[in-house]
This record gives structure tokens, C-alpha cells and sequence, in this order.
């Protein structure tokens, strides 16, 4: 299995998330501009949209999308703690927060990044993630995770959304449980792992 990514972006859930679940894999970065990729292919050959995570399975399929990519690492987890069995509504609880993680945070944050986003843009985006984030300090209640104790595949995704926060000008300390939430992802050998793995700061 090889997992192409781009650096510190959305792609570090599935990093994140393969090494959980016990997976042997490669991983390759994809170079923003010219989208070469580490093992010196043209990443668009393979993957059109363009865009990370791409997991490039054993039999040579590509899977893409984030939501999908996450639950299937999580699948690959036979003791089933990155997401219940596949089927069971605890499954769909993760996947649950996987589209809403991706829909209404990840995707509230993607125009920050650009250049061509006004500083007006942005104070909106900001206003509605802090919406999504206030959610989220509610949900969480006294769990240590979004689902409960394990943490999922659902978990690596917000963690690196969080991870962005500084760069993006969005403040989080007026949540103390998902401020508290954040530490303690990003405390786990697994996230530290995957973040030297691809170059990042601990
Ligand atoms: N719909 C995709 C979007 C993924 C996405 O936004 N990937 C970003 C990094 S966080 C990316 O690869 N951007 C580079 C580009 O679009 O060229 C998903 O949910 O997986």
C-alpha cells in the first residue's frame, strides 16, 4: 500500500491512521507545484483530481477522498478501535463525524490558505468555524475522544485540522475541552510519529 501526501495537509490523518491500525505502507510526498511525487512519478497519472490523500492499494486501485481513504484504514484495524465494524451504527457514528469534519471544518478552512481569499472572506470563515468548534466542545462533553475513549480515524482528521489553526488565524482557547482534546491527540506516538515522518514540527 502506498499513501501519497502532501505535507502537513489533510493527508496526515491517513498517515496518522495507517501507522494506528499496524499497516505496513509506503509513503510518498507529492510537490505542490509541479506534483511530481517522491517516487518519481507525475502524481496526475494516476490520480486526476490532483488532490491528497491518494492510497494506492496492493492490486494498483486508487482510492481517494478522505472520508472514504479513513474508513478504510479504519476497516483494515481487526481490532476494530479506529472505527466500530463496518455496518454497526458506531460505524456510522465515525463516519458521521468524518463527513462533518471534512464538509463544515476542513473545507471552512481550504479558502484561508489562498492568497486570493479577502480579509473579510476569512473573518466569516473564522466566525462560522468558530460555530463548528463551540459543536464540537459540546459534543465532546467528558470523553476523551469524539466517540468515546478509542480514538478513530475520525479523531486523526480533526486533530490535523487543528494542527492548521495558527497558520489560519483561528483561536481555539476559548474552548478548553477541545484545546485539552488537541494536546492529547497530538501527544500520541502515532500522531508524533507521522509528524517527523513527513517533516514537521513536534
Ligand atoms: N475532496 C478532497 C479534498 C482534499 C484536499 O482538500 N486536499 C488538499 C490538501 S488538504 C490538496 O491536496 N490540495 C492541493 C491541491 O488541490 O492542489 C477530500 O476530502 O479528500
Amino acid at each position: 500500500m502506498k499513501l501519497y501526501y502532501l505535507t502537513g495537509a489533510c493527508s496526515l490523518a491517513s498517515y496518522i491512521s495507517l501507522i494506528e491500525a499496524g499497516q505496513k505502507f509506503e509513503a510518498y510526498a507529492v510537490e505542490r507545484g509541479t506534483k511530481k511525487t517522491a517516487d518519481g512519478k507525475d502524481f496526475t497519472s494516476f490520480n486526476p483530481k490532483g488532490y491528497v490523500p491518494a492510497l494506492v492499494l496492493d492490486d494498483g486501485q486508487v482510492l481517494t477522498e478522505n472520508v472514504a481513504v479513513l474508513s478504510y484504514i479504519s476497516s483494515l484495524d481487526a481490532s476494530h478501535r479506529l472505527a466500530p465494524a463496518a455496518g454497526t451504527l458506531g460505524f456510522f457514528r465515525v463516519v458521521e463525524w468524518l463527513s462533518f469534519i471534512n464538509s463544515e471544518v476542513h473545507k471552512c478552512m481550504s479558502p484561508m490558505f489562498r492568497p486570493t481569499t479577502t480579509d473579510e472572506q476569512k473573518a466569516a470563515l473564522r466566525e462560522q468555524l468558530a460555530t463548528r468548534h463551540a459543536f464540537i466542545e459540546d459534543a465532546l462533553g467528558d470523553k476523551a475522544y469524539l466517540t468515546g475513549e478509542n480514538f478513530t480515524v475520525a479523531d486523526a482528521y480533526l486533530y490535523v485540522t487543528l494542527s492548521w489553526r495558527e497558520r489560519v488565524g483561528v483561536d481555539i482557547s476559548r474552548f478548553p475541552k477541545l484545546s485539552a482534546y488537541f494536546e492529547r491527540c497530538r501527544a500520541r506516538p502515532s500522531v508524533q510519529q507521522a509528524r517527523k515522518a513527513e517533516g514537521l514540527p513536534l
